[in-house]
């Protein structure tokens, strides 16, 4: 298992490369160049430069997040052929500089959805991402993009970036005539074009699940539980087609079994890198995202780490979203304090499990 932890580049992000460093066992991030709309080439130059402030840190850099895919490959729309070049001039540009793995997701529109973004959690004081389906009611999609952004603290957010919402209105539109079946049959001609490619350059793609895990504002999603992921692994055959198992955005949904879900791909090896973190439950459609340890919510890390370990130990984790602790003012999600103390709590599991099966 390699720990790592996302990074939004200097300009972008209220943590130092040096206190990432600083938390035990860190040996990489998942990076992000979070300026890049969907559908544009990252440069060489671009890369280069996040890859060598990563490495004069002591870091590694071989996970990258966020490749966004542009929403014209998704709808399938003739122009999409412009954008699948872009895209695999982009792995063909982050091959060259070390990366192994890209995380990306094929869900229309919305990257991932929270009715709060800063919801207390009475026991302690702290805050967290929070999602109540009722909270939705009578909110249309625009005005729950508004709420989004102007709740960032000034940040930008993954998937949330302004520039990919100003058409939402046309982009709902559109989707309300695509049906699942259509959405995958677009994903095949993507991943038909792109695979290859990462193969020959030593690429794996990622895909990062639904969050939360069911369909929402009645738009197609087709990645939110082990039978759409058996779908997904199947579309385009090869060990460079893999998922990027969430477990906090899979885990939203009480009837996928974590553990037995990474244990069932970890086993076909088609697991690029996983998103580790726990959920609570509040009732229907509604939860919190809880702290790390098993016990303040409803998934169980150390079972999720065992899978892990008996199944793909060599791959790529990171604390995924923390709560918001002792004051800390950051990007939503992403504070240091939190998710510092996730990779340390799972690093203990992990140490255990290790020395338990000698
Ligand atoms: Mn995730």
């Amino acid at each position: 298992m390699k720990m790592t932890f996302r990074w939004y580049g200097s300009d972008s992000d209220s943590i130092t490369l040096k206190q990432i460093k600083q938390i035990p066992g860190m040996t990489g991030l998942m990076g992000v160049l979070d300026y890049k709309a969907a559908g544009e080439v990252w440069t060489e130059e671009e890369i280069k430069a996040y890859v060598d402030e990563v490495h004069a840190a002591g870091l590694e850099c071989e996970v990258i997040e966020s490749v966004n895919v542009h929403e014209d490959i998704k709808m399938g729309l003739p122009t999409r052929d412009k954008y699948i070049e872009n895209y695999i001039t982009t792995i063909r540009n982050l091959a060259k500089y070390g990366i192994k793995v890209i995380v990306y997701n094929f869900m229309p529109v919305f990257d991932w959805l929270r009715t709060d973004l800063a919801r207390e959690i009475p026991e302690d004081g702290s805050n967290s991402l929070y999602f109540d389906e009722a909270e939705l009611g009578d909110m249309t999609p625009v005005d729950l993009v508004k709420n989004t952004i102007e709740n960032c603290n000034g940040f930008t957010l993954p998937g949330w970036e302004p520039e990919r919402l100003a058409e939402l209105e046309t982009t709902l539109k559109h989707y309300e005539s695509i049906t699942p079946d259509m959405l995958r049959e677009n994903y095949k001609y993507f991943l038909d074009a792109i695979i290859p490619v990462c193969e020959e350059v030593g690429i794996k793609m990622a895909v990062h699940p639904d969050d939360p895990a069911w369909p929402i504002f009645g738009l197609p999603r087709i990645s939110h539980s082990q039978e759409d992921f058996d779908k997904i692994v199947a579309l385009h055959d090869s060990p460079a087609n893999t998922l990027c198992l969430c477990t906090g955005s899979l885990g939203s949904n009480p009837d996928n079994n974590i553990p037995e879900i990474i244990r069932h791909f970890g086993e076909m090896d088609r697991i690029g890198c996983l998103h580790v973190r726990n959920v609570k439950y509040l009732g229907h459609r509604k939860f919190r995202e809880a702290a790390h340890l098993s016990r303040t919510g409803d998934l169980d890390l150390f079972e999720i780490m065992k899978a892990i370990y008996d199944t793909c130990p060599d791959v790529y984790i990171r604390p995924d979203h923390g709560r918001m602790i002792w004051d800390e003012v950051g990007r939503p999600g992403y504070g240091l304090y939190d998710r510092a103390l996730g990779a340390e709590y799972l690093e203990g599991i992990w140490e255990a499990i290790t020395k338990m099966s000698k």
